[in-house]
Order: structure tokens, then sequence, then C-alpha cells
């Protein structure tokens, strides 16, 4: 019904949608753009393909800021290369969209596969300064999926939102930790080991790799349903030299098949596609409250009653909802 539509009024989003379909490499970028700059135009292009979605492994890799994710991903797609999956790769940067450092530093470690048809690389900014992920990134794993490519790989820096959101995006996360940068485990203890599928500690050249990874194994000891003699999912690694990449990909793997099996992707899949509703939900209701710029003023207007004590803050949100109910009966 919706596609039907679609074909009669935007005939630049057919042709957007077949090309990119048929893995047209320039339809793919061009599909990107759109989603990055036009929202209106990009949900009708996720609408119009999303049939052709839900083929795709996503695997979602994450960690400190240079724990070596990057590298890894590039060791990670050779792999997935020689077994001639095709792959891409979103990764998301968490500094402003004009600094422009890291995306430098994500392209050139992954330099090697620039040439190759079957590789797909796109840095993409977060959604502001505590690098939650954008809804572009969410509609990039779509047009990826749709355009054919078996495994598509999200790389996001472990700091803030991010992390969280990852979990939300992605079939299995990759948690990437390396010694020597300080007190990670520690202080980052609690959330991380609740997000992690699968535990890499790189550059296992460096001295205290033993010791991170012991540590490590003891914090997911102390996770609640875990069972004595579980596997461990702690694999070292030395991205620099290759060394336990191999180790790290038939892992992924090996838990790909495991969760597709045992019933728990689908599980996951479905909570994240609840989750999925609720942040559009939440995006387009505060989109119809905030249009056109004119809450923003009124808030503005607000703040210094509030601050006069003349009204309290409840009573100024409450009396918005009743006008928006109002203007909509
Ligand atoms: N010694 C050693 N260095 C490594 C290893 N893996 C990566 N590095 C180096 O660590 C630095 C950071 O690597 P990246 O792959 O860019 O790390 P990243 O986590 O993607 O970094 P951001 O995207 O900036 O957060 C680079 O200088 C790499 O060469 C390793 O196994 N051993
Ligand atoms: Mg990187």
């Amino acid at each position: 019904m919706i596609n039907c539509c679609i074909r009669k009024i935007f005939p630049e989003i057919e042709n957007l949608s077949n090309g990119l379909i048929k893995g047209d490499t320039r339809s793919i970028a061009k599909a990107l753009s759109v989603v990055e700059n036009c929202r209106d135009k990009g949900e009708l292009l996720i609408n119009r393909i999303f049939l052709e979605t839900g083929k795709s492994s996503v695997w979602g890799v994450t960690g400190p800021p240079g724990s070596g994710k990057s590298s890894l991903v590039d060791k990670l797609i050779e792999k997935e290369r020689s077994l001639s999956r095709k792959v891409a790769v979103i990764a998301v940067d968490p500094t402003s969209p004009f600094s422009g450092g890291a995306l430098l530093g994500d392209r050139l470690r992954m330099q090697s596969h620039a040439t190759d048809p079957g590789v797909f690389i796109r840095s993409m900014a977060s959604r502001g300064r505590l690098g939650g992920l954008s809804n572009a990134s969410f509609d990039a794993v779509k047009i990826f999926d749709a355009a054919g490519f078996n495994t598509v790989i999200i790389e996001t820096v472990g700091v803030g939102q991010s992390e969280i959101e990852i979990v939300e995006l992605s079939d299995l996360v990759i948690l990437v930790l390396a010694p020597g940068m300080g007190d990670d485990i520690q202080a980052m203890k609690a959330g991380i080991m609740e997000i992690g599928d699968i535990f890499v500690v790189n550059k296992k050249d460096k001295d205290g790799a033993e010791k991170m990874k012991t540590e490590i194994e003891y914090a997911l000891s102390l996770k609640e349903g875990h069972h004595k003699g579980d596997r461990s999912n702690v694999v070292m690694t030395s991205a620099k030299s290759g060394e336990g990449t191999d180790m790290l990909h038939r892992e992924i793997c090996d838990q790909v098949k495991l969760s597709s099996s045992s019933g728990g992707l689908r599980e996951r899949k479905l909570r994240n596609t609840k989750k999925e509703i609720e942040r559009i939900f939440n995006m387009k209701i505060s989109e119809l409250f905030y249009e056109k710029g004119v809450m923003s003023s009124k808030i503005e207007q607000a703040a210094v009653e509030i601050q006069n004590k003349s009204m309290s803050p409840y009573e100024f949100v409450g009396k918005e909802i009743s006008l928006f109910k109002g203007a909509n009966k």
C-alpha cells in the first residue's frame, strides 16, 4: 500500500531504492546522504526498502577511545571477505561533525579495503556531544541490509549514550578494551559488563593484558545468571599483528549461530524493535511540541516565571499539554 503511493509521488525515491536494492554503490551513497540530511525523504526511502531488510548480521563494536576498534574491524573485514561476504562499516564519529579527526583515523585504519567493491565504509556523525547514535545510523543499517551486505559493523566510541544504544542497533556487541588505559575495568565495570556479548582484550602485546583478562573474567563471574564453568567469552588479540583475530572472528560466528538457533536472536531483535518504536515515538512527539520554534521561546519565558515562583514546572508543562490536546481535538 505505502510503496504503491511512494512510486507515484516520488519517482526519485523509487529510483534510489531500486538502485540500492541492486547494490549500486552510488545509489547507496546517495541514500545515506538522504537519511542524514533530509528526514522526510529518508522516512519514505526506509518505508520503500523495508521489505528487503532483516537479512544482515549486525555487529556492534564499542570500547574506549584508542583501544583498537578500527584496527580490529579492519581484520574482521578481511576475514569476512575471505568468506566472500560483503561488509559495510558505519564508523560513528563522537566529536563534532566538523572536526574530522576521528573520521580520518578510522578511514586510515581500514584503508586496505578502500578499493574492494564488497566493502563499504561510511563515517557518520553522532547525535550531540554525548555521542548518542543519530537516527541516520539506524537508517543506514537498513540501507546496507537492503543493499545486500551480509555483515554490517557499527563502530562507536564507548562513551555516554552510544554505549547503550549500540545494543539496540546490533545483534551482538563486541567490547574492545586494552591495557594501559587507566582504571577502565573499575570505572566502567557496572555499565559495560551488561552490554558486551564478546569481550576483547586488544593490544595483548602490551604489559597488563593477561591481568586485564583475569579482571574481566572475574567481573563476568559475578554477573547474575553466570554459571560456574560457563564458556569464557573473553578473547585476547593484537590487532596490530593479527594475532587472535581469527579466534575472535570464530567466536563471533559461533555466537551468532548459537543465538539464531536458541531463539535468543529473535528475542533480541524483537526487544530492539520495541525500543526503536519508542525512540521514533519520542522523537515525533517532541517534534510536535517544538514545531516552528514556538516552544523554545515559551520555555524561555516560563523559566523566568518559574524562577519567580509564579508557577511550578509541572503547571507549565501541564498547561501546554492541555493546550496541545485542545488544539488537536
Ligand atoms: N601495540 C598495539 N597497538 C595497537 C593494537 N591495535 C591497535 N593499536 C594501535 O592503537 C592505536 C589506536 O587504534 P585504533 O584502531 O584507531 O583504535 P580505535 O579504538 O578505533 O580508536 P578511536 O576510533 O579513535 O576510538 C593505533 O595507533 C593503533 O595502531 C595492538 O594490538 N597492539
Ligand atoms: Mg576507531
